[in-house]
């Protein structure tokens, strides 16, 4: 049972004084269940321990990178041994070869990559070299997508099916978001009605392909399919932006799990073992045309450093030496059905949608397909839910729109302990 989080309360109290919200993230800051934040002062495999020394079970991951668990000691010595010669040369290194032949290994898609520092960098890039690549300006995204703080895809949807985009930020211009359609996941009619009235325009579509930002909604094969055949027959590039699902859903990612092969893959989070690592890459004949081998302008001071490198190397390797797949399959299903049935036991209309070890429950009847479906969950059970779970240690993402995420630390009895958990959080 955590006890008093007194430290948290005054690290929160200071950090707000020095940084917006106090936190360097939105997504920290508990806005979806209330509450101030907890400041943590270690991780631990499949644990976390705050400030005031109460320890939680992570079902957050930091957002997914953690899949190895926390401070796995092949990650933590390659880390330490790389900061000895150096954390950054702004020059050429053989681990960002060695870190790149491991994606082009695993992501048959990928002939080449280039390695940036976020997420975002990653599909910011990659939507500037499809127009660069196609010549053309239209992007096209999905409703409850989330591809990191890229001005253009900022947005959200207008009033009808293939929208205008509007843009939902203060400072991104409508000029920015001009180009962008907004449509509805999972929506074949809708993607094909895009592409009759706009297909020679549209340089790309940028997509989720297992959505984690919605919570985890999953793609009928139907839509995998339209959006590779919609893109293939206008010309247009296929962006699969695999930032959390890559090396995550499977080794090969989204793509080597459903077999759709995109023309573009944009990575993070798992890539750079939780140090600051995205990268995006695709056919040659396409990404050949980044600079300096072609025209298409990106650059970054930290892009490829040693140190994230280092920590991208070493849980690759690891991923692919041990694959940890299968038992996170049957954990993951393990803790599926305990929520479901534990939810139902409640007498809590909820439902579940889960890829490997990423998984939501919903509160929700269900299905959850798609923004309009997913926006309907009662967001105020979820915060109660995710409240008496931190009393109980269990630290679930603190949003109902965030998927939860397994590590391959994680155990049958851990969790086994966050049903029982769930079956008295959800108790009326
Ligand atoms: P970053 O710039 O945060 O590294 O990546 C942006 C991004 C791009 N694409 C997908 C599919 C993503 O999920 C993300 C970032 N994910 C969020 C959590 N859902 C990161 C958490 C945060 O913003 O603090």
């Amino acid at each position: 049972m955590a006890e008093s989080r007194e430290l948290s309360r005054r690290a929160f109290a200071r950090a707000k004084q020095l940084i917006p919200g106090g936190v360097n993230s939105p997504a920290r800051a508990f806005g979806g269940v209330g509450g101030e934040p907890i400041f943590f002062e270690r991780g631990e495999g499949a644990y976390l321990f705050d400030l005031d020394g109460n320890r939680y079970l992570d079902f957050i991951g930091s957002w997914g990178p953690m899949i190895l668990g926390h401070a796995h000691p092949r990650v933590t010595e390659a880390v330490v041994e790389a900061a000895r010669r150096g954390t950054s040369f702004g020059a050429p290194t053989e681990a960002e070869s060695e870190l790149s032949e491991l994606i082009v290994q695993a992501v048959p898609s990928i002939d080449r990559v280039r390695l940036v520092n976020s997420g975002t960098e990653a599909t910011m890039s990659a939507i500037r070299l499809a127009r660069g690549f196609t010549g053309r300006e239209v992007i096209v995204k999905f409703a409850g997508n989330y591809h990191g703080h890229v001005d253009s895809l900022l947005v959200a949807a207008g009033s009808s099916a293939a929208t205008l985009a509007v843009p939902n930020s203060p400072g991104v211009t409508r000029g920015t978001t001009r180009d962008t359609l907004v449509l509805e996941y999972n929506d074949c009619a809708g993607l094909s009605r895009a592409f009759a009235e706009h297909g020679p325009r549209i340089a790309a579509v940028i997509v989720e392909p297992v959505v984690g930002n919605m919570g985890c909604v999953v793609p009928t094969q139907a839509f995998l399919r339209a959006l590779r055949n919609e893109t293939s027959k206008a010309g247009a590039l296929l962006i699969f932006d695999e930032v959390m699902t890559g090396f995550r859903v499977a080794y090969g990612g989204a793509q080597g799990r459903f077999g759709v092969s995109p023309d573009l893959t944009t990575l993070g989070k798992i890539v750079g073992g939780g140090l600051p690592v995205g990268a995006y890459g695709g056919r040659a004949e396409i990404m050949d045309h980044v600079l300096p081998a072609g025209k298409v302008f990106q650059a970054g001071t930290l892009s490829g450093n040693p140190l994230a490198t280092a920590a991208g190397i070493a849980t690759l390797r690891q991923l692919r030496d041990d694959p940890p797949y299968e038992r996170l399959e049957q954990l993951g299903a393990r803790l599926e059905s305990g929520l479901r049935d534990a939810a139902q036991a409640a007498g809590v209309a909820c439902c579940t949608a889960r890829v490997g070890s990423m998984l939501t429950l919903f509160f929700h009847p269900g299905p959850v397909t798609d923004w309009p479906s997913a926006s309907r969950c009662d967001t105020g059970a979820f915060a109660r839910y995710f409240w008496q779970l931190i009393e109980r240690g269990v630290y679930m993402p603190c949003s109902q729109y965030e998927a939860l995420f397994i590590s391959a630390a994680h155990t049958e009895a851990d969790i086994d302990q966050t049903i029982a958990a769930a079956r008295e959080a959800l108790r009326p």
